[in-house]
């Protein structure tokens, strides 16, 4: 199936990658999203997400009264507390899902008939107490915060997102994975008459599928992730709940899953299926390590169109480097 595709992988003009056009700046992105006019460009620099409202939240958001537990949740101080937030419209309005349509600024428009609630999560494979659990239930079950993460899509474009959840190793905590477990397989939801793409893709090997190894899943830094911005995820960012592993490159943090099993072997996942060069299942972010069609040293800050240097793992090393070394 693979060897069929003529052009696997993220299909991206080269002008996108490619600096010294100097392709991307601002104002054309507004007019791509179909923002035009300078009273609203000069509106969305107040529209900065608050950071104290989610930081002040801790105390007054359990919801004494109801005892049901709400957004905003309170942010972890402990990772990046000081990066420039990306604005909000830029990461609702510039979305990777395939399921939908790979013209990013257009994910939004098609994802009118994609139903997100009810939405059950089933937990299970290799672990002693498997789970099939709505994600009202599970964020009411898991310590809920929120974190500001750098995200670095493959494509070379980035941005800094305040993501809501709980960290995987918690889950995995209560899931209680047996020895032979070794590595975590996600799934995407597959419903074709909630989602063109699959229709415009019928080649691909569909359900999106994701994996990460057991260690990789038990870092801290993996997050179950249910929202954005102080609220629950928009259904273009992958609602009602995805994968954020903020070392890796973006495909790997799972959209709309619907499944979460622990395995034995290293799962296939679609993006390794399609093209095993280009997107290995590892995949570390990594300046040093060119994709095959682009170098992978440089990224663009997608809602200021900034070029900067991409870090190993994402600035994530202090967390993940002793992963990835050998004994
Ligand atoms: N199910 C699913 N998950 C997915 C994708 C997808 O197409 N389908 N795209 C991935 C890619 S390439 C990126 S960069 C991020 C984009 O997430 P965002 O739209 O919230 O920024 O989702 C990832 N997860
Ligand atoms: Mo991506």
């Amino acid at each position: 199936m693979p060897n069929i595709i003529a052009r696997p992988g993220w299909f991206i003009p080269e002008k996108f990658v490619t600096p010294e056009k100097a392709y991307h700046n601002r104002r054309e992105f507004l007019r791509q999203m179909g923002f035009t006019g300078i009273g609203l460009m000069a509106g969305m620099a107040g529209l900065q997400y608050s950071a104290r409202a989610a930081e002040t939240a801790g105390a007054t958001n359990s919801a004494a009264s109801t005892g049901k537990k709400t957004y905003p949740f309170p942010r972890n101080p402990t990772f990046n507390p000081n990066l420039r937030i990306s604005e909000e419209e830029y990461a609702t309005g510039y979305n990777n899902f395939y399921e939908f349509t790979t013209t990013k600024t257009r994910v939004k428009l098609l994802v009118g008939k994609f139903v997100t609630s009810p939405w059950e999560v089933e937990i299970g494979g290799l672990v002693e107490k498997p789970m099939k659990v709505s994600v009202d239930e599970l964020i009411a079950m898991m310590p809920m915060e929120e974190r500001l993460y750098r995200f670095r899509c493959v494509e070379a474009w980035s941005m800094v997102v305040p993501w809501t959840g709980f960290p995987m190793s918690k889950l995995l905590e209560k899931i209680v994975p047996k020895s032979e477990a070794k590595f975590v397989k996600f799934t995407t939801f597959m419903k074709p008459d909630q989602a063109p793409g699959f229709a415009t893709l019928p080649e691909y090997p569909w359900p999106y599928t994701e994996g990460l190894r057991l260690d990789e899943a038990m870092n801290p830094l993996t997050l179950v992730t249910t929202g954005i911005y102080g609220k629950p995820l928009p259904k273009q960012n992958g609602a009602p709940i995805r994968m954020i592993v903020p070392w890796k490159y973006g495909y790997k943090s799972i959209k709309s899953m619907v499944k979460i099993e622990l395995v034995a072997k290293q799962p296939p996942t679609l993006w390794e299926t399609l093209a095993p060069e280009e997107y290995p299942f590892e995949s570390n972010v990594n300046p040093k390590v060119p994709h095959p069609r682009w170098s992978q040293a440089t990224e663009r800050v997608v809602d200021t169109g900034n070029r900067v240097n991409t870090q190993l793992y994402n600035g994530y090393g202090e967390y993940v480097a002793k992963l990835y070394t050998k004994a």
